[in-house]
C-alpha cells in the first residue's frame, strides 16, 4: 500500500494523517484481549496514572495508564509493529527507510474507565533524544474512540511551529494559560476513531486527550519509527533500548 500525493501533502502541512479501517477489526480484537491479560495482571513493566501525574493518591496508583515495551510482551503485538503492509508508508513519510525505537512509543496505551486522567498538550520529542525529529508516531484504534472517552485532539501544524520556552511549563507541557497559545489551542481538531483506523503523527506535534469519562476502560496501542539517518543520542534513555530497522 502507498500514500498518494494528496496524503504526502496532507502529512506534511498537518503534521499527521487519519488512515481508516487500516487494520482488520477481528486483528484488533485480538490484540485488546491480550492487552487486557496483560492490563488484568499488571505485568511490567507498566506506567501508573500516579507516575504519570506525579500524585501519590491508591486510587490513581492502580490504574495502568500505559504497558510499556509491547514489542517484547506478545508475538501479536510485535506482528503489529512489524506489518509489512504499513512499512512503504512510514518510508514515505520519513523519506527513507523505517526503524522502530522501542525506547519511547511501544506501548498499549489506556485510558481507563473512572481511573484515568486528562493528558495535557505536548510533544512527544520533549523527552527524546535523537539527532533530528524525523520521527513519527502510529497510533492504533482498538475501540471506538471519542471525546467522551478519550480521543487524541491535534493542533494542526504544530510540528513547524515555532516556540519560545515560556509557552512550556517545568514538565514541557504546552501551557494553556498563555494567550498566544490559547489562540494555537483555537485550530485543535480530533475526529471519532472506530477499531482498525490508524494516526500517523509527529513527533514534534502538538496533542492531547482527555479522561475517558465513560464507563468502558479505552484501549490502543502507539509505536514509534525513526527515519533511519536519525540517530538516538548516547548516554541517554533513548540509546538504550534496541532498534529494529524495517527492511
Ligand atoms: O493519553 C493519551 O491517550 C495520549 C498519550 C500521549 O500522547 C503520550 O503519552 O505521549
Amino acid at each position: 500500500m502507498e500514500l498518494d500525493q494528496d496524503q504526502i501533502e496532507q502529512f506534511e502541512r498537518d503534521g499527521f494523517l487519519l488512515m481508516r479501517g487500516f487494520l482488520e477489526k477481528r486483528n484488533c480484537e485480538i490484540i485488546k484481549e491480550i492487552a487486557k491479560v496483560h492490563l488484568k495482571y499488571a505485568i511490567e513493566p507498566i506506567e501508573t496514572e500516579s507516575e504519570y501525574i506525579g500524585i501519590n493518591d491508591e486510587r490513581y496508583k492502580k490504574s495502568i495508564r500505559r504497558l510499556r515495551q509491547a514489542y517484547d510482551r506478545d508475538i501479536v503485538f510485535r506482528e503489529w509493529m512489524e506489518n509489512r503492509e504499513i512499512r512503504p508508508i512510514l518510508q514515505q513519510l520519513l523519506g527513507e527507510r523505517a526503524v522502530l525505537v522501542t525506547a519511547h512509543h511501544n506501548s498499549i496505551m489506556t485510558k481507563l474507565a473512572h481511573t484515568s486522567t486528562q493528558t495535557c498538550w505536548h510533544r512527544d520529542s520533549r523527552y527524546w533524544s535523537y539527532s533530528g525529529k524525523n520521527l513519527i508516531s502510529v497510533w492504533l484504534a482498538l475501540s471506538v474512540e471519542n471525546s467522551q472517552n478519550g480521543v487524541l485532539e491535534f493542533i494542526p501544524g504544530s510540528h513547524k511551529m515555532v516556540f519560545d520556552n515560556a509557552s512550556f511549563d517545568d514538565k514541557s507541557f504546552f501551557r494553556v494559560d498563555r494567550e498566544e497559545n490559547q489562540k494555537v489551542i483555537a485550530q485543535k481538531v480530533s475526529f471519532d476513531l472506530e477499531a482498525g483506523d490508524i494516526v500517523l503523527f509527529h513527533s514534534e506535534l502538538l496533542h492531547r486527550a482527555n479522561a475517558n469519562r465513560s464507563e468502558e476502560d479505552k484501549i490502543s496501542f502507539v509505536y514509534t519509527v525513526k527515519g533511519e539517518s536519525v540517530k538516538a543520542i548516547e548516554g541517554t534513555r533513548s540509546s538504550k533500548f534496541k532498534e529494529i530497522p524495517l527492511l
